[in-house]
């Protein structure tokens, strides 16, 4: 399977993460994508592609035009305002608080713009969320042409990026923007599975009103996981999107006999929907050591993943998304891959 990659990834280096009211070193570092790098080589992937400049036309369809323009102008401004650290949002639009305009001083659009102040946006983070989508895309043409599947290891992350909010470790929704790309490679109907440990809310808001595009995700319930507002079974849509958004919360300490029933009734529902591909929203947060999250599966489940995922029989592109457990991420996600490959390989 081909990998796209782009090396900027490492251009997002935050100093710290607030963390339990403290300052630590981030849990989304770029060791994680070197964990993976190395081991698609270990076990003979073919060689990562550069994916080039990132085309801005899929990323304007799920974007807001502001957002993508805070985004890119955000510490140049707080720079210049004489803020002397990274753009970290320490208000949000709150209860009752309505967000009727977009404000002027660079320190309220990035209250105006944050879900959360998990998330710092430093002099180079453009370049690097850029790159990111830019393998999304690369990746979705390569299956868009006829490849049968691709791997865009993104990093930073994408599934907690609105159509116009940041956070989560998110910027720019990469798997949101893969699909984008098919759609405009002629791709009617897509399906994003999102397995990562957190709810896919920044995907599950882009698509909210769209019945072409089905949106599941699995994920720990929001009474105990981030980002607490959203992924109740409850959110199955809205207008023409109603019934093409479900979301499979489930308990902490889920192992894999609850958490593959709820994969099993993902995969029915991708195949009743039919779609022309499928993109998987590809955390492995769910692992037993992750060190930020609670549910508890083995390495070994995600070549059952990999190999269910593989059953269904569309194009598939992968975007990588979570996975804290450095030492195990390559191991995690390179599983999930191998036992794809192998059951497209008995097909
Ligand atoms: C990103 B992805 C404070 C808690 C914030 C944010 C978790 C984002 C996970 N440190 N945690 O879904 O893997
Ligand atoms: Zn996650």
């Amino acid at each position: 399977m081909q990998t796209y990659f782009s090396a900027d990834h490492a251009l997002h280096a935050p100093s710290f993460e607030l963390h339990g009211g403290a300052m630590v070193e981030p849990f989304e570092r770029s060791s994680r994508i070197d964990s993976v790098l190395e081991r698609l080589a270990s076990r003979g992937f073919e060689a990562p592609r550069a994916p080039g400049e990132l085309d801005m036309a899929p990323v304007r369809v799920v974007h807001d035009a502001g957002y993508l323009h805070f985004l890119e102008t955000a510490w140049e401004e707080w720079n210049r305002a004489g803020l002397s650290g990274d753009v970290i949002a320490n208000a949000n639009c709150a209860r009752r608080m309505p967000a009727v305009r977009e404000p002027r001083r660079i320190d309220a659009r990035a209250a105006y713009y944050a879900l959360a102040a998990d998330t710092a946006i430093t002099r180079t983070t453009w370049r690097a969320a850029s790159s990111s989508a830019a393998s999304a895309v690369a990746a979705a043409r390569h299956v868009a042409a006829g490849g049968g599947s691709a791997f865009a290891l993104c990093r930073p992350p994408g599934h907690h990026a609105a159509i116009d909010m940041f956070g989560g470790y998110c910027f720019l929704n990469n798997a949101a923007i893969a699909a984008a790309t098919l759609q405009l490679a002629g791709a009617n109907r897509l399906a994003i599975i999102d397995v990562d440990f957190h709810h896919g809310n920044g995907t599950q808001d882009i698509f909210y009103a769209c019945g072409d595009t089905l949106t599941l995700s699995i994920h720990g319930h929001p009474d105990f996981a981030y980002p607490y507002f959203s992924g109740l079974a409850a959110e199955t849509g809205v207008g023409s999107g109603e019934g093409a958004n479900a979301n499979y919360p489930l308990s902490a300490g889920t192992t894999w006999s609850t958490w593959s029933r709820a994969f099993e009734s993902c995969l029915q529902r991708v195949r009743a929907f039919g779609p022309d591909a499928l993109i998987v929203a590809l955390g492995v947060d769910t692992f037993e050591d992750d060190p930020i999250s609670s549910f508890a599966l083995r390495s070994s489940d995600y070549l059952r993943i990999g190999e269910q995922l593989g059953g269904v029989a569309v194009p598939t592109v992968f975007c990588m998304e979570g996975g804290y457990a450095v030492d195990s991420v390559g191991l995690n996600v390179v599983n999930v891959l191998e036992g794809f490959l192998s059951e497209r390989a008995a097909r």
